[in-house]
């Protein structure tokens, strides 16, 4: 049998893989490596004076993890840099935030080459390769030009522009042309697929085939949505376990004669917390019934506190909350708690469930997994509601959530008031919609289809480099 090497920015592998604190996409991916005999491969997190290419292994649970460490310039310029100050406003289109800057596309570059490079000695000729999103584009080009010709796929977690959007990337094409080095692209949703196929017909001239696969630049590769999941039948155990009730109580005793809305985010500008605060404030502004009978908790871990814009977020939300809590609060009721720590995974399902309203409010997202977890963790015959963006990838599948309008601070209100005044027969059948999808396309679902669809796709022998790539030498994403 095939063995499976994942390959990701960061090894989330724990030293057990199962327990509270361990989030789902590292179970799922953690089983499947256990059952193919797998290989997880990525950054330590750690930096060193001079690059090796030495990889650190050990074992845990039956997978083998290697990781190395990177130099403080690269970390600078690839992951500080092109990942999340380039890639990641650009998919998520903040043009407006992107600092296309040469040295961040030569460290993507080099990093990119120098995990080919130590990757390329642990492969063996029958293994398949997962790699997983946008830091690590270019990884299969470089393994191509090293020679490897086994399966590899590829998984983007986060949107895929507009054209528009897509061209204002300096040397796009090239980032594009390293993607047909793979044999399978998947994305979260059809919307991001779409937008990557009008990249290749409007902006390349490519072709899509009614397989769904795509050709451009003498290449064909496969390409689907696999829209990720949660593993909704952990999450429904987690949240009967002491820690999970003893949160809840906790959570519910706080609030006994108030609704709780509860939002969890990362600190980040896709995730629309500044229009959810100030959606909060429309709400009570307009609405002054709801003064004291509601309370809203945010919880946002701080994340990338590197990156500048991060940083800016940051100052302006403590701002936002500050002042939303100085013009309604009174001295028994705080309107806003906004509580900047990671929780465990029980602590969190606690919350979850205490919450009249689940706030899944992104500007842009590829899936949104917080959405789903709010779902899993509801009390089946007294459920929550879940008020989710359109704009969040996860809006495709939970379509009897109360849709809304990011942009919009009045829709947002007006939503909320409506989860806080519906009847207790229209949140069960809402609820039942949404938990019997969360748990048909759950995390075993994904995973198991796209590694089916890698399985099936043809490995690329003999491919070459298209001579546009070949006359330019190593990848070179600089502007
Ligand atoms: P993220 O942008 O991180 O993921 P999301 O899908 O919501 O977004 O996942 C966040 C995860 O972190 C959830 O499991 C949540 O419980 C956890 N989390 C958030 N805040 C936390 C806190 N304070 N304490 C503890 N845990 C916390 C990216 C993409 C998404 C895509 C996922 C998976 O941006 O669009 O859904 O990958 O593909």
């Amino acid at each position: 049998m095939s063995r499976l090497v994942v390959v990701s920015n960061r090894v989330a592998m724990p030293e057990n893989a199962g327990g509270a604190s361990v989030g789902g996409l590292t179970m799922a991916l953690a089983a499947a490596l256990q059952q193919y005999r797998g290989v997880w491969f990525g950054w330590s997190g750690e930096t060193t004076p001079t690059f090796t290419g030495e990889p650190h292994v050990r074992e845990t649970s039956g997978v083998t993890i290697a990781t190395i460490d990177l130099e403080a310039q690269d970390v600078q310029e690839y992951y500080n840099g092109y990942a999340n100050t380039v890639l990641w406003p650009l998919f998520h289109y903040r043009i407006d935030l992107t600092e296309y800057e040469r040295a961040f596309g030569e460290g993507y570059a080099r990093v990119n080459s120098r995990f080919a490079e130590t990757l390329q000695r642990q492969i063996g000729p029958d293994d398949m390769i997962w790699v997983h999103d946008y830091h690590l584009i270019p990884l299969a080009q470089e393994l191509r030009r090293r020679g490897l010709k086994n399966r590899i796929g590829f998984f983007l977690h986060i949107p895929w522009p507009a054209c528009q959007l897509m061209t204002t990337l300096p040397h796009h094409q090239d980032l594009v042309e390293a993607l047909f080095a793979y044999d399978l692209l998947g994305f979260q949703t059809q919307d991001w697929l779409n937008a990557f196929q009008g990249y290749v017909t409007d902006e390349l001239g490519g072709e899509i085939h009614g397989d769904g696969s795509v050709s451009a630049f003498g290449r064909t590769v496969r390409a689907g949505a696999f829209p990720i999941g949660i593993d909704a039948d952990s999450f429904t155990e987690i949240v009967k376990t002491p820690a999970a009730m003893k949160s809840y109580d906790r959570a519910a005793a706080t609030n006994v004669y108030r609704d709780l809305i509860m939002g969890v985010d990362r600190i980040d500008y896709s995730k629309g917390l500044e229009e959810r605060f100030a959606a909060y404030d429309q709400l009570l502004r307009t609405n002054p019934e709801f003064k004291e009978r509601v309370a809203y908790l945010q919880i946002a871990q701080v994340s990338r506190s590197d990156v500048g814009a991060y940083q800016d977020i940051r100052t302006r939300l403590n701002g936002v909350a500050g002042r939303i809590n100085a013009a309604y609060g009174t001295v028994d009721w705080t309107p806003l708690r906004y509580v900047n720590r990671a929780y465990d995974r029980d602590v969190l399902a606690g919350v979850y469930r205490a919450a009249r309203i689940g706030l899944v409010t992104p500007l842009r997202d590829g899936m949104n997994l917080v959405a789903k977890e709010y779902v899993a963790a509801q009390n089946p015959s007294d459920p929550g509601v879940l008020v989710l963006s359109r704009f969040a990838g996860a809006a495709r599948q939970m379509k009897t959530a109360l849709i809304v309008n990011p942009y919009s601070r009045e829709d947002v209100a007006d939503a909320i008031k409506r989860g806080l005044t519906m009847s207790r027969a229209e949140r069960i059948q809402r609820w039942e919609a949404l938990m019997s999808g969360v748990e048909a396309e759950d995390v075993s679902a994904w995973r198991d289809a796209f590694v089916a669809a890698l399985e099936a796709s043809q490995s690329p022998t003999g491919m070459t480099p298209s001579r546009a790539a070949a006359q330019r030498g190593n990848l070179a994403l600089t502007s």
